[in-house]
């Protein structure tokens, strides 16, 4: 295992004032969000959307690396460039997402399971020569009065962790993504407990497997309460329960976290991600790698139409901006307001 390289590539993809754009939805994911605005769901048009995302002027002021997904890593850029050579040329880290989605768990209903690992090793060895530096696996983990079982936390964890060994075996820094859904009614304080035992159960299999913890990225869901919960929370409450959570679980090894945005409102996770950076030092680099709180009102305002390319790279790039002065406890209202479509300051 090269440390040295490892680290190199998890400080590079935690720049300061950085974060990661995920643009890895699978074809099914991206189809279902070109659907719901009229869209064509070809690869002609992924590849179209992907090279508006990756082309955006100035978009590597606040992003430091960019998580690709299967299809779009063997393609080119509309100016015939390998996708993961033009964000090189930009200045940006070019990751991969390589689980293969999440399945039911046998005998458990209602309950995930990520699957990919067999095939991982040579899979990595090509996403690598095709230009990767990281990898990312997304475990899903659903909760309610009863969920998540222990079976569900074990069998994500032990595989999170065996993609993570195979990942650092292969030179690439594991994003190491254990998601707590935020579907349902349960409360804040459900939600950091369930959040606390999945990131203790994926910690001890890390160790367990030899991860470089040094060497990784760790990409959990905010604690948050579900969104149809009676009781919602301020941004300060979030950020509270968020680093208390964290604290507790994540070994001050890990270089950075980095958040998903999971179904919050774009503004929202701004929002929250600046409040948590009010207090003094966190022991890691905190940051962000959302891809709906980034993409969502870019994708809403290109809807496929080349005329409104460079209107939507511009608020793409705000949006990471916005994301990137969270990132350093400076995002405001003023700031939001500034970059608003249509606002010719
Ligand atoms: C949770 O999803 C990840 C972060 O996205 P959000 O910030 O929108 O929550 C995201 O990287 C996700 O893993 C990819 O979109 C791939 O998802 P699918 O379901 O297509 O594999």
């Amino acid at each position: 295992m090269n440390h040295a390289l490892l680290k190199a590539t998890a400080q590079a993809m935690s720049a300061e004032g950085k974060g990661l754009l995920a643009m890895d939805e699978s074809n099914a994911t991206c189809n279902k969000r070109f659907a719901a605005l009229g869209i064509d769901q070809s690869a002609d048009m992924r590849r179209a959307y992907r090279d508006l995302l990756v082309s955006a002027p100035g978009l590597s002021r606040s992003i430091a690396g960019a998580i690709l997904s299967d299809e779009t890593i063997r393609q080119q850029t509309l100016a015939g460039v390998p996708f993961a050579h033009a964000l090189a040329d930009a200045g940006i880290v070019a990751g991969i997402k390589v689980d293969a989605g999440a399945v039911d768990l046998a005998g458990h209903p209602g309950e995930k399971i990520a699957q990919g690992l067999d095939g991982l090793r040579e899979r990595l060895a090509g996403y690598a020569q095709l230009g990767a530096s990281f990898a990312k696996w997304r475990a899903v983990i659903a909760i309610d009065a009863a969920l998540p079982g222990q079976a569900c936390i074990a069998a994500n964890a032990h595989a999170l962790a065996r993609y993570a060994a195979l990942c650092q075996e292969a030179g690439l820094v594991p994003i190491v993504e254990p998601e707590v859904l935020m579907d349902g009614a349960h409360t804040m304080a459900r939600c950091k407990a369930v959040t606390e035992q999945v990131l203790h159960a994926v910690f001890a299999q890390l160790r367990e497997q030899g991860v470089l913890m040094e060497g990784m990225v760790l990409k959990p869901n905010m604690v948050l309460p579900g969104l149809a919960c009676a009781q919602q929370e301020s941004a300060a409450a979030i950020a509270y329960a968020t680093l208390a959570c964290l604290r507790r679980a994540v070994p001050a090894a890990v270089p950075a976290i980095a958040f998903l945005s999971g179904g919050q409102a774009p503004e929202l996770a701004s929002e929250r991600l600046n409040a948590m950076h009010a207090g003094p030092g966190l022991p890691w680099a905190l940051t962000f790698s959302f891809a709906r709180a980034i993409q969502e009102p870019a994708l809403a305002l290109w809807r496929g139409m080349p005329a409104n390319v460079a209107a939507a790279q511009r608020v793409l790039v705000h949006r990471a901006d916005c994301n990137g002065a969270a990132r350093r406890g400076q995002y405001s209202a003023a700031m939001e307001r500034a970059g608003a479509p249509g606002n010719t300051l």
